[in-house]
């Protein structure tokens, strides 16, 4: 049981220089606990309302002024002085105040700030590392994920130079998380000597710290990457894996598949995806058809979904009746979670579960525009993903995730896998 004092917000600046929230939660027995909020940019219709002032006289209208003082006015009103068993409580009366189908009144990420504040008070005030705390709310055993890390970008994140989003290397087998960055450094550092020779580059000028050259096509990038890890004196397929953020949606116009200049149906989008799977080394494939193309989804699950992750973003938006679906259509196997979706832990949890029950797998997932919060790398610890996506190695709002598993690993004892 905790009594809250006070909850209060500031407006902070993310990765993109954007605002965002950071939000402040104290409990009467006086633990504090304190959370920021990421944002996307390739962002599924589907997802919870971020609530942006829309003043164009400041930030270009995406000040957070209003998601700021409706938690400092609003939601502290309603909530200091009462007392909550635990975190569904919580976040459930926040959700019933705001009242709106998508959090449009108080703002998602206004909702989703004061759930990971509370969440990090109650922690605090258990004495409990986050992860633990976490944990202890979803029953799962806490384990390191594998990072998926971001090598090459694409579409919204690197100015749509290319159509598709993101070329990540991922281990082949669980490894400790220091092994998994020493790997990707070293394909890194490979990658971008060779992008130099080739491309007369050094830029890491994507959202999410990736390399992103001007690519002759999309199996140019997954050939670049495959040639970065042999570069680095690794097997591709066998040490490292490829995984791709397709992000379809963001070049689905009209029905059709707008890539690599050729305007694609959907049973040839299918295909162009199985022969990358068949020809480099893919073990997942995010977001490979476009949000609402349902039937699409259905149809790449048949054909890949047994030996690859078909694994849901933007179809999903970490949305419970959104994954309900795919889980009766057979339509996905796999469920990125990404709890600024959907906009409160307990809506994750939910979303988290059912993907459970079906027999998926899950990517615990930031977002493009993220902070120097690290509650993410407990979220995944804690709830136990397979996988972890923060992005690449080069920009320190990634690292702060990084640099916690790391933390974690050694001082914390934990181990991939368990
Ligand atoms: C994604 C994410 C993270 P964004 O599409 O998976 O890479 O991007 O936060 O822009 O939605
Ligand atoms: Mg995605």
């Amino acid at each position: 049981m905790s009594e809250i004092r006070s909850l209060s917000a500031l407006e902070i600046l993310d990765s993109r220089g954007r605002p965002t929230l950071l939000a402040t939660c104290q409990l009467a027995g006086g633990a504090v606990g304190r959370a920021s909020v990421p944002s996307g940019a390739s962002t599924g219709a589907a997802e919870a309302l971020e609530l942006r002032d829309g003043d164009r006289q400041r930030h270009d209208g995406l000040g957070c002024l209003k998601a700021v003082s409706n938690i400092k006015r609003e939601i502290n009103d309603a909530v200091s002085n009462r007392k909550f068993d635990a975190q569904a409580d919580f976040d459930q009366y926040v959700i019933a105040l705001d009242g709106s189908e998508n959090k449009a009144r108080l703002g998602a990420n206004a909702i989703l700030a004061v759930s990971l504040a509370f969440c990090r008070a109650q922690a605090a005030q258990r004495r409990l590392p986050l992860y633990a705390h976490l944990a202890q709310i979803s029953g799962a055993s806490p384990r390191l994920p594998l990072p998926m890390i971001n090598l090459f970008s694409g579409g919204a994140h690197a100015g749509s130079q290319i159509a598709i989003q993101d070329v990540q290397i991922v281990l082949r087998a669980a490894q400790s998380i220091s092994r998994a960055l020493e790997i990707t450094a070293d394909v890194f550092r490979a990658a971008v000597k060779f992008m130099r020779d080739r491309y007369n580059m050094r830029l890491l000028t994507a959202d999410e710290g990736g390399l992103a050259p001007p690519f002759a096509s999309s199996e140019a990038m997954l050939e670049a990457a495959v040639e970065a890890i042999e570069l680095a004196g690794y097997r591709p397929g066998i040490d490292v894996a490829l995984t791709v953020d397709v992000a379809a949606s963001q070049f689905y116009v009209d029905g059709r598949y707008q890539i690599d200049g050729a305007s694609l149906d959907r049973e040839r989008m299918i295909s162009k995806l199985e022969s990358w799977r068949g020809a480099y080394p893919i073990i997942s494939l995010e977001d490979g058809l476009d949000e609402a193309d349902w039937r699409g989804w259905k149809g790449l699950h048949k054909r890949l979904g047994a030996n690859t992750m078909i694994l849901g973003d933007d179809l999903l938006c970490t949305n419970p009746s959104r994954i309900a679906r795919a889980i009766d259509a057979s339509a996905a196997n796999s469920l990125l979670l990404k709890v600024n979706q959907i906009g409160s832990l307990t809506e994750a949890l939910a979303a988290l579960r059912l993907a459970r029950g079906a027999g998926w797998k899950v990517v615990v997932s930031a977002r493009s525009g993220e902070t120097e919060d690290d509650w993410l790398a407990d979220l995944a610890v804690g709830w136990a993903g397979e996988y972890i996506k923060v992005g690449s190695i080069t920009q320190s709002e990634r690292l702060a995730k990084y640099n916690r598993l790391l933390y974690l690993e050694q001082m914390e004892d934990l181990s991939p896998g368990g």
